[in-house]
């Protein structure tokens, strides 16, 4: 594979990152002092969406939305917006294969595009992903992170099955992300950890990244738009380099 993007998988988020001339993927994560009932908090970012359309490649959700809006309004949010996004389901899937397997086809059925899932428990030969991208759990972006770190060469193994489109590497951790770019040289980098855990916008591009992952930096902020044209702009700017 090589650097010509629309070569790269996954196919949806290189071509909508071509499309747009964006690297970011948003996560809409949900947080007490929004205030906010559940189905106000759909539809916050239903227009958030709306408003992001044209900067914003992926949309990542986890369990706090789920969890909060329940699974038929999350639908009805990532079939609304699968047209203009690459739909990323997070729940960080760790179990025995068949329970990976039935969670995977609920989720795709849900409409997402991919899903992240962890690495460590092992068994990717029998995860069936027709028609569904996987992205590996690998360096978490928190400092306490270690074990994954002390066993990163190994998971690093894992992560290189051709079952597994791209990794999760966290934008705090750039000696890492250029350690990983180096080994695992056709699989898509996405990178959580931006602004609200410190790292520098467009930094973990530099390393080798291929997406930032944002999330409080945009959705708590009073004007989310400003906030993603000027991330936009920089990493526009780190990738003409
Ligand atoms: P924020 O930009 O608000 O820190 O959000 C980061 C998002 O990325 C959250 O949804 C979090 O679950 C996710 N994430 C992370 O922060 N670090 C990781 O190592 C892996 C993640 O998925």
């Amino acid at each position: 594979m090589g650097s010509d993007p629309r070569e790269r998988r996954p196919i949806k988020l290189w071509e909508i990152a071509e499309k747009k001339q964006s690297r970011i993927i948003i996560a809409l994560d949900v947080f007490d002092n929004f205030r906010l009932n559940d189905r106000e908090t759909i539809e916050k970012y239903s227009m958030l969406l709306e408003t992001c359309r044209d900067l914003v490649v992926g949309v990542k959700i986890g369990l706090p939305l789920l969890l909060i809006a329940g699974s038929r309004d999350v639908e009805g949010l990532v079939k609304k917006f699968k047209e203009d996004f690459y739909m990323l389901a997070d729940f960080k899937l760790a179990d025995i294969p068949e329970i990976v397997n039935v969670s995977l086809k609920i989720i795709g059925e849900m409409g997402f595009d991919g899903s992240i899932i962890h690495l460590f428990q092992g068994g990717l030969q029998r995860i069936s992903v027709d028609n569904f991208d996987l992205f590996g759990v690998l360096v978490m972006s928190h400092p306490e992170a270690k074990l994954l770190e002390e066993n990163i060469d190994r998971l690093t193994v894992e992560a290189s099955s051709d079952r597994i489109v791209g990794v999760v590497v966290g934008a705090t951790k750039e000696q890492l992300i250029r350690k990983i770019r180096r080994k695992l040289k056709d699989k898509t980098i996405i990178s959580p950890g931006i602004l609200a855990q410190g790292g520098e916008i467009g930094a973990s591009l530099r390393y080798g990244s291929d997406f930032e992952i944002i999330g409080r930096a945009v959705t708590l902020s009073e004007d989310p738009l400003t906030v993603l044209r000027r991330i936009v702009e920089v990493e526009r700017n780190v990738l003409k380099k």
